[in-house]
């Protein structure tokens, strides 16, 4: 099992910024309470009538509504003394599938304050893949939008949730509007580190979905050697553009900008042109390469946009090294790149400061401060500098194990507590960790994680097929693109179309190939496994 102190690490602490001890020592040390919400709220700023959180147009990027650090406390307050109310089993999970809004992230931090697991779920997700969840992590409370509450209630009903509120783009619903009738002070529940922060879902290479298990510890003692090693203060300003259901946008950039009292410009939906519009004023964006992709198509953007920025940083998927360089000579900034996963919350970054080093394109960096990295070949030996093998983590930052699966948490670490991520890499002679594939057979898709066994059983399913195969290929926008290859069986006659038509109806819609080809057979080796490298080289070209 993974270890819950930071780990002394020769080749981390060359780039440990700072003196003395981590940032999270730091804080065990003043804080009793372990709740990541007593942290965040004392980093609040003394002025509660400034702006935390401003909530801005997706397509003009025109200011709608500010949000000060006085509501943020009061509002989250209101939520939680609503939860309090529910005399809930301890260690209670809330569900919550709604759109990206302030009062979502209040949400977040409402849960967090009274003490329960918070469980995010993409908006993409549909009835079969909903009803998994619930059924799985077994949540006291479900809040989903008022649109969805007809067909997500009757699957709360069948796993006995006791409470359904919703909560609605605009803010609105009967979750703000029962908070309401709750006092706007609020103790903060004290949590031990251990105790279980988040539950966040990522689907498995076979059968379904695990559910990652994230403690106060492991998200607290992240968020503060990012915001540290990142050089975060109250005077950035965050573009927040990403979605609220994955590491990414709710736990990496709201936690940095929280834990700093710097204002973040909060999108509920990315938009180029909305993003450009507010970017002289920023500071800091994060994005998955995506994002920037995007940004860079458009005329736009330039050195002078970005003139207050000091940061900008990609993750989540491999960041092309074109990109990378066209973002350099654009802007004139570097991207950051840095890695991470849902088990893990962030692992390694390349350098904020020079001193520590250049960031290198088609690099992730250095172990974080805390964090190790080390990379073994198939018999478990640990590789020589240069040597490819699979990528494995220790730190406190490692999540303790997936939601009721003892078997798959013992699975994916090493007899000796190191967690496999799956990532197949190198750490090069000057220290940066380099992901050149992954041994799990994944589809990274605009920074969501597609597993083709997933997709590969829906086709299956459907009438005449015989049998699939999903593979990724390069994709302009998207990085990797989703593509099925299908054979009938004798006498069927498939419909690309249909199919894709069924699909859509069935999953998350960025789940859904691109292509559906329909073949004779699908290429195999000796051993009669089906040669996906062939199929990828195949379509390689398909979108370029
Ligand atoms: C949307 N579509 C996608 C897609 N997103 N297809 C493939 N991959 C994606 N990622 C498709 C939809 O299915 C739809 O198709 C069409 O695009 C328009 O949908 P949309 O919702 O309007 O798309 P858009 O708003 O343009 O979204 C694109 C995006 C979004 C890139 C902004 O995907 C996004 O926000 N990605 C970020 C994901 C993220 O935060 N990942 C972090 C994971 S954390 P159709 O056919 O129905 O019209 C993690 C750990 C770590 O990995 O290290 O950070
Ligand atoms: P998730 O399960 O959604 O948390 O996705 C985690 C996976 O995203 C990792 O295991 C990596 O495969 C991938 N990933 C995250 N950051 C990067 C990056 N900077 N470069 C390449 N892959 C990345």
């Amino acid at each position: 099992m993974p270890t819950k102190r930071w780990q002394s690490n020769r080749r981390v602490t060359n780039h440990t910024v700072g003196t003395g001890c981590p940032p999270y020592e730091r804080h065990e040390k003043i804080m009793n309470n372990k709740n990541l919400y007593a942290a965040i709220s004392a980093a609040f700023p003394a002025d509660r009538s400034a702006i935390a959180i401003e909530s801005a147009d997706s397509s003009t990027g025109a200011t709608l509504k500010p949000y000060s650090w006085r509501e943020l406390d009061e509002r989250t307050a209101r939520i939680a003394n609503l939860l309090a109310s529910l005399d809930l089993p301890e260690g209670s999970r809330v569900a919550v599938q709604t759109e990206k809004s302030v009062e979502a992230l209040m949400l977040y931090l409402g849960v967090l304050r009274a003490g329960y697991v918070y469980l995010p779920l993409n908006t993409a997700y549909q009835a079969s893949e909903i009803e998994y969840f619930i059924g799985n992590a077994e949540p006291a409370v479900v809040v989903c939008s008022s649109k969805s509450l007809a067909w997500i209630q009757p699957i709360a009903d069948a796993a006995k949730v006791t409470r359904v509120f919703t909560l609605d783009d605009a803010g609105g619903g009967t979750l703000v509007e029962a908070a309401a009738g709750h006092s706007a002070t609020h103790t903060v529940v004290t949590k031990s580190g251990d105790d279980l922060a988040a539950i966040l879902y990522t689907s498995g290479t076979t059968g379904r979905s695990k559910g990652a298990m994230l403690s106060h510890d492991n998200l607290l003692s992240n968020a503060l050697t990012l915001k540290d090693y990142w050089g975060w203060s109250a005077n950035d300003v965050l573009i927040h553009a990403l979605p609220i259901f994955h590491v990414h946008g709710l736990f990496v950039a709201s936690h940095c900008a929280l834990l700093s009292s710097a204002k973040m410009i909060w999108f509920s939906k990315f938009d180029p042109n909305a993003v450009i519009a507010r970017l002289p004023e920023a500071t800091v964006f994060m994005g998955v390469p995506t994002l920037y992709v995007r940004l860079l198509s458009d005329a736009r953007l330039n050195r002078d946009t970005c003139k207050n920025m000091r940061l900008f940083v990609a993750g989540s998927a491999p960041l092309l090294i074109e990109t990378f360089n066209e973002w350099r000579d654009r802007t004139g900034h570097t991207i950051l790149e840095r890695y991470g996963m849902s088990e893990t919350a962030m692992l390694t970054s390349n350098p904020y400061d020079a001193q520590h080093g250049e960031r290198r394109g088609g690099t992730v960096g250095f172990p974080l401060p805390g964090v190790q990295v080390r990379v073994s070949g198939d018999k478990g030996e640990s590789c020589p500098v240069g040597e490819i093998g699979g990528i494995e983590v220790k730190g406190p930052n490692v999540f303790s194990g997936y939601w009721r699966m003892p078997e798959k948490t013992k699975e994916e670490f090493t007899v000796d507590g190191w967690f496999k991520t799956g990532d197949v890499g190198k750490v090069d002679e000057r220290g940066y960790v380099v992901i050149v594939g992954r041994s799990k057979d994944l589809i990274i898709s605009g920074g969501y994680n597609v597993y083709p066994a997933e997709i590969e059983g829906y086709i299956n399913d459907m009438p005449g097929v015989a049998e699939s195969a999903v593979i990724g290929v390069p994709h302009p926008d998207f990085g990797e693109a989703g593509v099925a290859v299908v054979v009938g069986k004798a006498g069927s006659a498939l419909d690309a179309t249909a199919m894709l038509a069924d699909l859509k109806s069935k999953i998350a819609n960025f789940k859904v190939p691109k292509r559906v080809f329909i073949v004779d057979d699908l290429p195999r080796n000796a051993m009669g496994k089906v040669q996906k490298n062939l199929l990828r080289q195949q379509h390689a070209e398909l979108f370029a």
